[in-house]
């Protein structure tokens, strides 16, 4: 890391009851396996592991409102919240693996406590902005930046489980990169709040540099402030991360999300991220598994500064012939 000795705190969350597909929770393990302590040690990064997470599933959490295991969600949202607010506190950058996408809630959260004046940069295919009363799937990690939005709270009935949660943003606060496959209820919420987005089709038109410059006079133009970083693996081309449980075609190309992720360590203000959604269980080899898990690797090793000019350190002097 650039800021030398940085301290990164890893938190595992094996989660995956916000969606229906098994597997997801396995993320976790599969991005650790693909080296990403060794690779952020390598780079200077002081690695403070928080190990996995473990977490209760209810036996009777019955479906509330069309939304899925609510009281299970919340309660595994309530002790990330408390771990990451934990690691923000100590001084680390936090990284969070997940797990399902319903993980950003009790992410966003944990850091807001420690940075109540933060700004999310959500990078997902999809806004999962959808209130329990619009999801087409009743899937809490289609909903995540709903329960966090100040503005949409007289749009959500109360859910058992999420008493704890008390909504940490405005619209302004936020900015998506990368959406391209986006609900009717979502659009509309999107449009009525006025959140900034950039689609797919945005980053056709702009390119992803000046997708980065309109992304940050949106966000740290007036002040700076801690930037928390919600990375969706569905971002990425499928053809670059098969194994995630929500593929749409037309992603990120690598160098486009590498991109993003310099840029936001460039800032020098990431203070929280989540790597979220890569599911093993949906890749068709080893090989899809493992291109997934070390596409995520690169993303938080970028996010933490590590860059494709090759070492931070380099040597002045030439080794003599002789
Ligand atoms: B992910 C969806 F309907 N919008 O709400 C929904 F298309 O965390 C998908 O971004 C949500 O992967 C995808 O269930 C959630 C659906
Ligand atoms: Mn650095
Ligand atoms: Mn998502
Ligand atoms: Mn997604």
């Amino acid at each position: 890391c650039r800021k030398l000795g940085q301290s990164v705190a890893v938190v595992g969350a094996p989660f995956s009851r916000g969606q229906k597909r098994r597997g997801v929770e396995h993320g976790p393990r599969v991005i650790r396996a693909a080296g990403l302590e060794e690779r952020l040690s390598n780079m200077g990064c002081n690695v403070c592991d928080y190990g996995d997470l473990s977490f209760t599933h209810l036996n009777i959490d019955e479906t509330y409102k069309g939304v899925h295991f609510p009281r299970t969600v919340g309660l595994a949202n309530k002790v990330l919240a408390d771990t990451v607010s934990r690691a923000v506190g100590s001084g680390n950058t936090c990284v969070m693996l997940g797990g399902d996408h319903s993980l950003a809630i009790g992410s966003v959260q944990g850091h807001s406590q420690h940075c109540p004046d933060l700004c999310l940069i959500w990078v997902d295919a999809h806004a999962d902005i959808n209130t329990p009363l619009t999801s087409p799937s009743g899937n809490l990690h289609g909903q995540s930046v709903a329960f966090l939005l100040k503005d949409l709270q007289n749009k959500i009935p109360e859910l058992p489980g999420f008493s704890w949660v008390t909504p940490c943003l405005s619209a302004s606060d936020i900015v998506y990169i990368g959406l391209r496959d986006v609900d009717p209820g979502e659009h509309g919420i999107l449009k009525n709040c006025g959140i900034k987005f950039f689609s797919m089709r945005d980053i056709d038109h702009f390119g992803i540099q000046r997708v980065m410059e309109l992304t940050f006079d949106h966000l740290l133009d007036r002040k700076q402030r801690p930037i928390h970083l919600s990375f969706d693996i569905d971002a990425f081309d499928p053809s670059l991360a098969p194994a995630t449980g929500t593929p749409v075609i037309g992603g990120l190309t690598y160098r486009e999300g590498i991109y993003i992720t310099e840029e936001i360590h460039n800032t020098g203000l990431l203070s929280a991220m989540d790597l979220v959604e890569v599911n093993p269980m949906l890749g068709v080899s080893q090989e899809a598994v493992g291109s997934t898990a070390s596409l995520a690797v690169d993303v938080i090793a970028s996010s933490l500064g590590q860059t494709r000019e090759g070492a931070h350190v380099s040597f002045d002097k030439l080794p003599p012939s002789n």
